[in-house]
């Protein structure tokens, strides 16, 4: 089956859902016979760049490195998602210029602070909100939601596998797959 290499790139808040709407969109791309690769915290955080924390500065290299990984990828005709908050557009669209724009579509996973907060499933946002975690992103630390997003994932109103067929009828539509 015909696909076209590009980039998926999920943005939001932690806790928004990034991660499990991603996993999902893998799936479904897989069951629709496209293969994808899944960049995320646990690959990339944890390997490449575990020498990075969270000050912007580092966030930006952090993203800065996603962005060239993800490019290779692109290079080798893969299908790449990934899952990372990267909080500022100009980093953002950074990645978008290298990857080229016909190549980038930026997917904004929005789920309002305050429902990511109420999930808390690690309990990093009471633990940001005591002062135990220094530059939370969306407590003391900046996140700037994309001005215009190619998708744009209402999470409040539609459930984990709706959000993800989103994704996939897009690329289908825009004849990615
Ligand atoms: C935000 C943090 C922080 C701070 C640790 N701010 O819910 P999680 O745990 O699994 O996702 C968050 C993850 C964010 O890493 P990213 O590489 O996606 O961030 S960025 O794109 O901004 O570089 C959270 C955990 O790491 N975490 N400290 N201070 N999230």
């Amino acid at each position: 089956k015909h696909q076209t290499p590009m980039v998926l790139w999920f943005t939001g808040l932690s806790g928004s859902g990034k991660s499990t709407i991603a996993n999902a969109v893998e799936h479904q791309l897989l069951a629709a016979g496209a293969h994808s690769y899944l960049l995320d915290g646990d690959n990339m955080r944890h390997g490449l760049n575990q020498d990075l924390g969270f000050s912007a500065a580092d966030r930006e290299e952090n993203i800065r490195r996603i962005g060239e990984v993800a490019n290779l990828f692109v290079d080798a005709g893969m299908i790449v998602l990934t899952a990372f908050i990267s909080p500022f557009r100009a980093d953002r669209e950074k990645v978008r210029a290298r990857v080229g724009d016909a190549a980038f579509i930026e997917v904004f996973v929005d789920t309002p602070l305050a429902v990511c907060e109420a999930r808390d499933p690690k309990g990093l946002y009471k633990k940001a909100r005591a002062g135990d975690i220094p530059d939370f992103t969306g407590i003391d630390s900046a996140y700037e939601p994309p001005a215009a997003p190619d998708i744009h994932l209402h999470t409040n109103q539609a459930d984990i596998e709706t959000c993800a067929q989103q994704v996939v009828s897009y690329l289908d539509t825009h004849g990615f797959i």
